[in-house]
């Protein structure tokens, strides 16, 4: 696993990898309509030389199919799950129990209650059942957690959270030079 991992992206987390590397993170979400908060996620897994796979997975409409994704996930070597959901996000709460891997949940905005709805369902869990929860719709901040907890076993992903930290600083560094000027 020292290797640097070049990116997969599988559209169904049930189907073997044609590329034959297998993902180290699952991205899944409860609707098409989610993708435009997710992808940012997936970008980052990307720049970052994560392999990784997205599919749809809903908790509600696809009872079935999440318990089998939850169920298989930690077999088919996946080690981290982001699950982004909106309104009744029981999504990433659901693959919690289902699988012993660690959840990061992405609460998704919808078209009301600002996402506090989203929020609420993920980040109140019982005791027992851990969902690490970011901001509403930062899937980014859930990739970089993401690759901090690849990192503490692969330690290539630990340098590149390094680079990641020293390119943000010097960005802000950056600004405020030029504000001073
Ligand atoms: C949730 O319901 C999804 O995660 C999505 O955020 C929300 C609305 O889904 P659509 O009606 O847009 O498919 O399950």
């Amino acid at each position: 696993h020292e290797r640097l991992l070049p990116m997969v992206k599988l559209m169904d987390p049930n189907d073997a990898s044609p590329f034959n590397i297998d993902p180290l993170v699952s991205i899944v979400m409860g609707s098409d309509s989610d993708l435009k908060v997710m992808e940012a996620a997936a970008q980052i897994l990307t720049k970052m030389s994560v392999p990784f796979e997205l599919s749809l997975v809903s908790a509600h409409r696809t009872p079935e199919r999440m318990y089998k994704f939850g169920k298989m996930a930690d077999k088919r070597g996946i080690k981290v799950i982001i699950a982004g959901a909106g309104g009744a996000a029981h999504l990433p709460g659901m693959v919690a129990a289902l699988t012993p891997l660690p959840v990061i949940g992405v609460p998704v905005r919808g078209s009301t209650l600002d996402g506090v709805d989203s929020l609420h369902s993920i980040v109140q869990m019982p005791r027992g059942v851990p969902v690490a929860t970011v901001a509403i719709n930062n899937s980014t901040n859930a990739a970089l957690l993401a690759v901090r907890t690849l990192g503490s076993f692969i330690p290539s992903y630990l340098d590149r959270m390094a680079k990641y930290q020293d390119q943000m600083e010097k960005e802000v560094l950056g600004k405020i030079d030029t504000l001073d000027r």
